[in-house]
């Protein structure tokens, strides 16, 4: 198992608009072995509310998002060396996590594994959610509060399994090249991984997995807040972490989107932990082996 150096939980759900998934980081993390370098981010959202101005207006909730994004981010410079794992519920906390690992290694490549591609601006949002943004402001472009001061170059991106991709998203995952593997090619043509792994990630190279669960089939994994069908299995997402693994140095791991009170399997994550190098608690007693909802 991995030797974290800092277990950031980030109960933020206002960037998700979805009050149910509010729990979810929470929930991680007491499937995950107890741990003295977890920190749960709790920020005073009273303190931003002077910060509303015209522009703010663009992102949804943007003072609780911009709260929770600066609470993290102190968290991350006190807390965190180089290893990071970060449960949460909401994926716009991801642009926290990765801009202070990517400043720990400047060649961090990112593999942002979600059904989303999570490049909306909230000029080209439909919904107006920070969470359909953060691949896109982790590369420099989105709310200027919101934008880290170390962005990833979109070269170190890929995308796999993602399979809801807006017009102006797919637009830019053109005009950049950005690979993306679809599940259908990870689940039917594995070699085209290899293929991706050999001309994208050097041997070695730091290595950052953005894990929204909705990568996964609903079927499968139903207890997220933005369903998508057509999704990977358990054991071709085991197999495509450990591929991953054995290819880059994982130094960082945010788990987003999870939904504890959709009825649910929770032990059917468990392979999914253990590919990632993360312990999971109470496995002997099967303690969280059957979730009926909360
Ligand atoms: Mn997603």
């Amino acid at each position: 198992m991995t030797d974290w150096d800092l277990q950031l939980v980030v109960p933020l759900w206002q960037g998700s608009g979805e009050p149910g998934i509010a729990e979810g980081a929470a929930r991680l993390a007491e499937i995950i072995e107890p741990s003295t370098n977890r920190h749960v981010v709790n920020p005073d959202l009273d303190s931003f509310n002077d910060h509303k101005n015209a522009s703010d207006s663009l992102v949804e909730s943007h003072d609780a998002v911009e709260a929770h994004l600066v609470a993290a981010s102190n968290l991350l410079q006190v807390r965190c060396q180089r290893r990071l794992l970060r449960l949460c519920v909401d994926c716009t906390v991801e642009v926290t996590s990765v801009s202070y690992i990517a400043s720990v290694h400047p060649d961090l490549h990112v593999v942002w594994i979600d059904a989303h591609a999570d490049l909306n601006t909230p000029d080209s949002s439909p919904s107006g959610h920070a969470h359909g943004m953060p691949l896109r402001t982790l590369l420099g472009e989105g709310h200027p509060r919101l934008v880290p001061t170390t962005t990833v170059s979109p070269r170190r991106c890929a995308l796999l399994g993602t399979r809801s991709v807006d017009p102006p998203e797919q637009a830019f995952i053109d005009a950049h090249e950005l690979p993306l593997l679809t599940p259908k090619q990870l689940q039917n043509e594995p070699h085209r991984l290899g293929q991706l792994l050999d001309q994208w990630l050097p041997d070695g190279a730091p290595l950052y997995v953005h894990l929204d669960l909705d990568v996964l089939d609903p079927q499968v994994w139903p207890a997220v807040a933005v369903p998508e069908p057509g999704g990977v299995d358990i054991a071709t997402l085991v197999e495509v972490i450990t591929r991953l693994r054995t290819r880059g140095d994982l130094v960082g791991v945010g788990i987003t989107e999870y939904v504890p009170g959709v009825d649910h399997n929770a032990s059917a994550l468990w392979p999914v932990l253990d590919a990632l190098g993360i312990a999971v608690h109470g496995r002997e007693n099967n303690e969280f082996g059957r979730d009926e909802g909360v």
